[in-house]
């Protein structure tokens, strides 16, 4: 730190150092000017892996799947002005998602904020409730301990990481931005002997789970021995969570619905996991459950959602305290981590056997997943659901699975099959945003440090077209699979699409684009797949190449309708 030209650089090298001794390993860099002390720290730093992405939106949204695969925070620089306003959408899901993320936003100083200074906005107001901490970096001066940087660095750190969210540290800077020589007094660093001389973080801030007291898992323990009939439902669920949440299912007896984004959709469980729960609960003969046990929210299937809404005692265990009852159904929130939770209350529930509800819907669900494989015999054609249902099977173990909100994930969650690799899928589920979907995967890609199976529709394809430029310089596999519809074809399923009189354009938003030379222009190879032969054979094709693919699989909005409607009236009769 004694050889640092200025003291913008000292900074940004303290900021940079520290937060990389902390765990981050990535920094997500938008050109810019303003925030050059931070860049060139971020550049000139051994560890750390830098990804320059010119558009914000898209860095945050990298950084943003960085940490989906990695747990750990990315950083994000950016210059000033709308440079951060474009890290919005990220940010939010990132907060809503519960997922780390640390933005170093440069500034202006002082005397240039709210004076007609070009490029200068109020951007540590903009993103307000969705920070878990939002920190003023005054410019960088010599006579404010250095420390200070540090501890900003560690305590922004620590938020992002125990608050699983965003956490902006605003930093401001004057002239010279560039390394040029300027004196500095190097009195500031008075009690970093220490830190410089070693690799430790500064503040090195510990956390542990959250857990309740024995009598209060005695008591709720006690609780739901009580109940007889009733369900589980698996919502997003932290990687660790999948099997205690299995053995508690287990020891109730109760039946188990999995969310896509549980973890365990995908497991071939065959008890007490039942995928088309809703659906076997209205099957004749069914009894009514008494009681909802959820564990994790947001939940992809709205029917499930209403079976809380129909029962009478309904639970949600879930880490945070945030409000996550979109049915107004729960009569028991608990806060604490679910894992450590399901295992307590599994220790202390006596094994009583199957209730009466899951061999009934256990019995329902077997019904109408015959019925939809038969059906997907009988019926060669190449459909959307088709597709979600076969990748399913198919994504190789090592892939990371991330969905597209839309159909996509809808697809996958009802259509599944239950033999294929136990994979955990992500996908951005907070604020449901058809935005910033490459950019997503590409950073899970870079975040896990493997290959990765993209499913994705055209329009959110659309909307994010910039992070084509990504797919090509990850360094791992990455197969985007492209269901190519001409629009948004869940309007087509919504009571919008019987009027017609302003249906179309207004909702579909109709295009007929197709992506084989845009591919080309981005340097990703890519085929049209218009039978499941051709998707099986390019799909093993794009994994044994290597690099980036784009498989477009050619529909359309009738056809994906008319394939829904048929899959609807498939299960409707399975269960007559
Ligand atoms: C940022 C954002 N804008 C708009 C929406 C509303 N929206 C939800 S689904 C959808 C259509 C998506 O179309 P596509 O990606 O082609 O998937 P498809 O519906 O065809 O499966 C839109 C516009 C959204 N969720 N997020
Ligand atoms: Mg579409």
């Amino acid at each position: 730190v004694n050889e640092q030209p200025n003291i913008n650089a000292l900074w940004g090298a303290l900021l940079v150092e520290e937060l990389w001794r902390q765990g981050v390993r990535h920094v997500v860099l938008a050109p810019g000017s303003r925030s050059t002390p931070l860049v060139v720290a971020a550049a000139k730093h051994r560890g750390l892996r830098c990804h320059v992405i010119v558009d914000e939106r898209a860095a945050a949204f990298f950084a943003l799947g960085i940490a989906r695969g990695s747990a750990q925070p990315a950083a994000v620089i950016t210059t000033s002005g709308t440079a951060v306003a474009n890290l919005a959408p990220a940010v939010v899901e990132a907060a809503i998602d519960r997922v780390p993320m640390l933005l170093l936003t440069a500034d202006r100083p002082p005397e240039l904020r709210d004076c007609g200074a070009p490029q200068t906005i109020d951007q540590g107001a903009l993103f307000t409730s969705y920070l878990r901490w939002r920190f003023e970096l005054p410019p960088p001066d010599d006579r404010m301990p250095a420390r200070a940087v540090l501890t900003a660095a560690a305590h922004g750190y620590a938020r992002a990481r125990d608050g699983l969210g965003p956490v902006q540290i605003n930093c401001m800077f004057r002239e010279p931005l560039a390394p040029a020589a300027a004196q500095w007094d190097h009195g500031c660093l008075a009690g970093l002997e220490g830190w410089n001389a070693g690799k430790a973080p500064y503040t090195r801030a510990v956390s542990g789970p959250r857990v309740l007291s024995d009598a209060q898992i005695d008591a709720q323990a006690a609780a739901l021995a009580q109940i007889e009939n009733g369900v589980v439902v698996a919502g997003a669920l932290p990687a660790d969570a999948g099997a205690a949440v299995l053995e508690l299912a287990a020891r109730l007896g109760w039946p188990l619905w999995a969310d896509v984004r549980s973890g365990l959709r995908l497991h071939d469980e065959a008890r007490p996991h039942v995928p088309h729960l809703a659906r076997a609960l209205d099957a004749r003969g069914t009894p009514r459950p008494g009681a909802v046990l959820q564990l994790g929210a947001r939940l992809t299937e709205q029917r499930v959602q209403q079976i809380a809404a129909a029962a009478r005692t309904v639970w949600l265990v879930e880490a945070s305290d945030d409000r996550l009852d979109p049915g107004h159904a729960v009569t028991a929130r608990v806060c604490a981590d679910v894992a450590p939770w399901c295992r307590a209350i599994a220790a202390r529930i006596e094994p009583r056997g199957d209730a009466p509800i899951l061999a009934a819907a256990a019995e329902a669900d077997r019904r109408v997943e015959a019925a939809i494989e038969a059906h997907f015999a009988a019926d060669r054609s190449l459909t959307e659901p088709y597709v979600a249902r076969w990748l399913s099977a198919h994504v190789p173990e090592d892939h990371g699975l991330f969905v597209s909100s839309s159909m996509p994930i809808r697809d996958l969650q009802t259509f599944a099959r239950r033999d294929g690799p136990a994979l955990r899928v992500a996908a951005n589920r907070g604020a449901s945003g058809i935005d910033g979907v490459l950019a997503s995967a590409a950073g899970y890609a870079v975040g896990r440090g493997g290959p990765v199976t993209l499913l994705i529709g055209d329009l959110a394809l659309l909307h994010d077209l910039g992070s084509m430029a990504l797919l090509g310089k990850l360094g791992h596999t990455f197969v985007a699979v492209l269901l190519n519809n001409g629009g948004g074809s869940i309007f087509g399923l919504l009571p919008i699409a019987a009027h017609g009189d302003v249906f179309s354009p207004w909702f579909d938003a109709p295009h007929s684009f197709t992506f084989a030379g845009t591919a080309r222009d981005f340097g990703v190879a890519h085929a049209l797949v218009t039978t499941r032969d051709e998707l099986a054979q390019s799909y093993r094709a794009a994994l044994q190449r290597g690099g980036a693919t784009l498989l477009e699989v050619r529909s359309s909005l009738a056809e994906n309708r008319d394939a829904h409607l048929r899959l609807e009236e498939v299960v409707r009769r399975a269960l007559a």
